[in-house]
Order: structure tokens, then sequence, then C-alpha cells
């Protein structure tokens, strides 16, 4: 049996009802067979073994009252994955969904992006099965103060530096940021994401979807194409979607569906974003409301936006929502990329399909790695104690995704997979922190 097979079926029957965490892991050891054979130095140094296996999680209870005087308890979860390049970063979920394999998947999938972004920073993800939808101000807060009374030992600016994710925006980071300070007694840059007036970075918001287009319009460009006048089908209607459809507009192309977990728009004269952000951003409310705002769109509670013929597909809602049906769909009309902004948004039979019919595909651990780079710049300005125009923010992340792009077209081709940027970044994610692994001996 091979080495990443030997590590796959170990995989497998160590973490039964995983389901998440295995399909993330299977995909990078598959990737990884032409790294190990020239390499053997990592199979000497157990870094399979070591890598698919965190080096810390936890679970804890989360208890709150709502405002009705009724107590819940929730679970909390922390899973500091690796920290051989930096201390563990990464976003906090709050979803009902949300379980011990879908943390997992996201920490291990951190652990490569953050590397690619090229800054130090380790792999950690966390979560609670809270969910913020429908919730009031008061009982939001109550949640993250008893999420952070147990989580503050954990963490810290040099430790495991969290932010948000699904369900997690910059309100409930003020509200933990807030709780973290009151119980430590210290000022620091322990959370990313956080609000202009106490250590936040310009830019951080716009961050995930403004690189996830960066990179994107510069695969298109290696290949003499460009987003302007190019038809855009966004799913998700959060911080990754809102901001991929202004910059993609901004590119010049034309953004013709949104959708959150009830429903889908699609507007065939192109999305008004002003009226996305009013409804998400101000009402916190459903998509449904769009058709006040433009009576000709339409709004529909079955399929999804895959069906609907684009140029470019950005999948920024959640993981296995595109299928091999959407694939095929898409393949059909003619899709020429698709960029994930989601994390593991496209099933392992979709990406099939799409490497199968060379459509330009940028998976998620590239393409919505800007976000949690912009997040170390948080931290870079925190450390200086200063804060960055927006211009320098925003013109280092464009460097960050052009660089994230060359590493993993580079790595793809080195490796005898030109244009298979899903074994492009999984290799050159995982060098540099199988090289540091190495060198910091069997921990
Ligand atoms: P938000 O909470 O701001 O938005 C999430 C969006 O996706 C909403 O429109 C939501 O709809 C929809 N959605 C969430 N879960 C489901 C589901 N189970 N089924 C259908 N639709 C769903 O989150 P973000 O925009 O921050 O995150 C979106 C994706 O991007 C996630 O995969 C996240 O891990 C990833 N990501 C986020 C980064 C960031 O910086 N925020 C960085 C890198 C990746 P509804 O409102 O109805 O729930
Ligand atoms: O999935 C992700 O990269 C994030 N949710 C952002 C993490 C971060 O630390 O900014």
């Amino acid at each position: 049996m091979s080495y990443i097979s030997e590590v796959t079926e170990e995989l497998k029957g160590r973490n039964p009802g995983q389901p998440e965490f295995i399909q993330a892991a299977t995909e990078v050891l598959e990737s990884l067979g032409t790294v190990l054979a020239e390499h053997p130095e990592y199979q000497k140094n157990a870094i399979l073994e070591r890598i698919v296996e965190p080096d810390r999680q936890l679970m804890f209870r989360v208890p709150w009252i709502d405002d009705k005087g009724v107590p819940h308890v929730n679970r909390g979860f922390r899973i500091q994955f690796n920290n051989a390049i930096g201390p563990y970063k990464g976003g906090l979920r709050l979803h009902p969904s949300v379980n011990l394999s879908i943390i997992k998947f996201l920490g291990f999938e951190q652990i490569f992006k953050n590397s690619l972004t090229g800054l130090p920073i380790g792999g950690g993800k966390g979560g609670s099965d809270f969910d913020p939808k429908g919730k009031s101000d008061r009982e939001i807060f109550e949640f993250c103060r008893s999420f952070m009374t147990e989580l503050y030992r954990h963490i810290g600016a040099d430790v495991d530096v969290p932010a948000g994710d699904i369900g997690t925006g910059a309100r409930e980071i003020g509200y933990m940021f807030g709780t973290y300070k009151k119980l430590n007694n210290r000022y620091e840059g322990v959370l990313t994401g956080k609000g202009l007036q106490y250590g936040g970075s310009l830019a951080r918001t716009e961050a995930t979807g403004y690189g996830l287009v960066y990179l994107v319009e510069e695969m298109l460009h290696e290949k003499g194409m460009r987003f302007q006048g190019k038809k855009v089908a966004i799913s998700g209607s959060g911080n990754v979607a809102i901001y991929a459809a202004e910059k993609a507009t901004a590119f010049g192309a034309k953004i013709i569906t949104m959708s959150d977990s009830t429903g889908w728009i699609h507007d065939p004269e192109g999305i008004d974003l002003a009226a996305i952000k009013e409804i998400k951003e101000v009402n916190r409310a459903r998509l449904s409301e769009y058709k006040s705002f433009r009576p000709h769109a339409e709004y529909s509670t079955s399929g999804n936006v895959w069906q609907v013929a684009c140029d470019v597909a950005l999948p920024c809602a959640t993981q296995n929502e595109l299928n091999k049906a959407d694939a095929e769909t898409l393949v059909k009309n003619k899709v020429l990329a698709v960029g994930e902004g989601a994390n593991m948004p496209s099933t392992p039979e979709a990406q099939e399909v799409f490497i199968k019919n060379k459509v330009l595909f940028a998976p998620a651990k590239a393409a919505n790695a800007g976000g949690v780079a912009t997040s170390a710049l948080e931290m870079s300005q925190n450390s200086q104690r200063l804060n960055w125009t927006f211009e320098k923010v925003d013109s280092k992340l464009h460097d960050i995704m052009k660089n994230i792009y060359r590493q993993m077209s580079a790595s793809a081709e080195a490796y005898g997979f030109k244009d298979n940027f899903i074994v492009g970044a999984n290799i050159a994610g995982f060098k540099k922190v199988a090289d540091a692994m190495v060198a910091q001996g069997i921990q």
C-alpha cells in the first residue's frame, strides 16, 4: 500500500462520522504523490500522519439566556490544527449545522490557505451550532460573551487569532473582543475583523470578495480574457458574495444571480448591489425582499443559481453547494471560469467535471485567501500600533492574490498537472508547512 493510501485509510478509521473533514483531507492527500516521491524526508518525518491530526481540539459548553428568560446550551469549538508557520489563524462559524467534522474540515483547509498567503499564520477554525438568525442584539451579546468566557483562555495575539466566518461579522467580533479584554485585562490584536475604532483594518470587510475577483481576473488574464463584459453568477449574499459582486462590477462584469438559504434571485439587467446591502447588511432580512426594489427580477425557492447561463461562476455561500449536475449544467452553458469564494463549495465530482472540461477552476484555498491575508495585515498593523490607508491594504491584497495565482499555477506545471490549480494550490500550500515541520522535528 502506498504511503498516501495508508494515511488515508487510517484517517477514515480514526474519524468516523466526519465526512466533510475526510473529503477535505482526501483531496489534499491525493494531490501529493509527485511531491512525496521527490521528498522522501516527508514520509520519514511522518508529515502526512501529523498534518491530518490537529494539535488540539477544544469543545465546550456555551450556556446563554434568551429574552424570555429561557436558558439554552450550545456547543463551542476551536480546532488549533497546525502552527508550524505561525499562530493559529482562522474564523469562527455560527450556524446550526456546525459540528466537529465541519470545523475540522475548515481548520484543515486553513493550514494550506494561510501558507499560500505567504504570511506567517498557522491553521485553525472554530464556531458553534448557535443560530444567530432572528436573535435580538441582547441575545447575540449574551451568546458571544458566554462563548468567549471559555475561549479566552486558549487564544492570544501570538497564540491563536480568530476572526469572522458564516454568521460572525463585525458585531459579533466586537462583543467577543470586549469580553476578551475584560477577562484578560489586555489590549491586544487577539481577533481580526475588528471595528475601525478599536484596531480593525480598512479593507478587511471587502477583502475576501475583492481578493476572489483579483485572483480570478489574473487567471482569466493569463488566458487572454477579462471580467469586462462577462455575465457572472454568484451564490450567497453575505460578506464574501457582496464584495465579490462589488469588485466584479467595478471590473465591468454584470452580476446576474445571488442567493440565500431560502431562495435565489435572477436579475438579467444586473443585480442592484445597493439594494442587496440594504436587505442583508442593514436589515438582516431575506433576499425575497429584492423584488420590492427591482420588480422585474425573478425570485425562486426551487432549483439554484447554477441553472442560469453565465461566463463566470463564483460560489460564495457554503460547502458542497455545487454538485456534479450543477457543474454539468454550467459546462453545457459554456462557463469559462469558476472561482470558489466559499470554503469547499464544489463537491469532488463537480471538481472533476470542471477539470475534465478544461474550465478554469480556482479552488477555495487559493481563491478566498484574501480574507485571511488581510486579517494577517490587520495583525501587522496591531503589532506596529499603526493604521494603514485603504489603498495601502488593498494594494497589498492585490499583490498577494496575484502571487497566489502564480504559486498555484507554477506548482501545477512543475509537478506535471498544468492548469490543474486544485493540485497546484495543494502542493504549493503543503510544501512550506511540510518543510517547516521537518525543520522543527517530530513534535
Ligand atoms: P455570511 O454569513 O456573511 O453569508 C453567508 C451566505 O451564505 C448567506 O447568504 C447565507 O444565507 C448563505 N448560506 C450559509 N449557509 C448556507 C447553507 N447551509 N445553505 C445555503 N446558503 C447558505 O458568511 P460569509 O460570506 O463570510 O461566508 C461565506 C463563505 O465564504 C463560507 O464558506 C465561509 O467559510 C467562506 N469564507 C469567508 C471568509 C470571510 O472573510 N468572511 C473568508 C474565506 C472564506 P442565509 O443568510 O440565508 O443564511
Ligand atoms: O475561511 C476563512 O479564511 C475565513 N473565514 C477568514 C479567516 C480569518 O482569520 O480572517
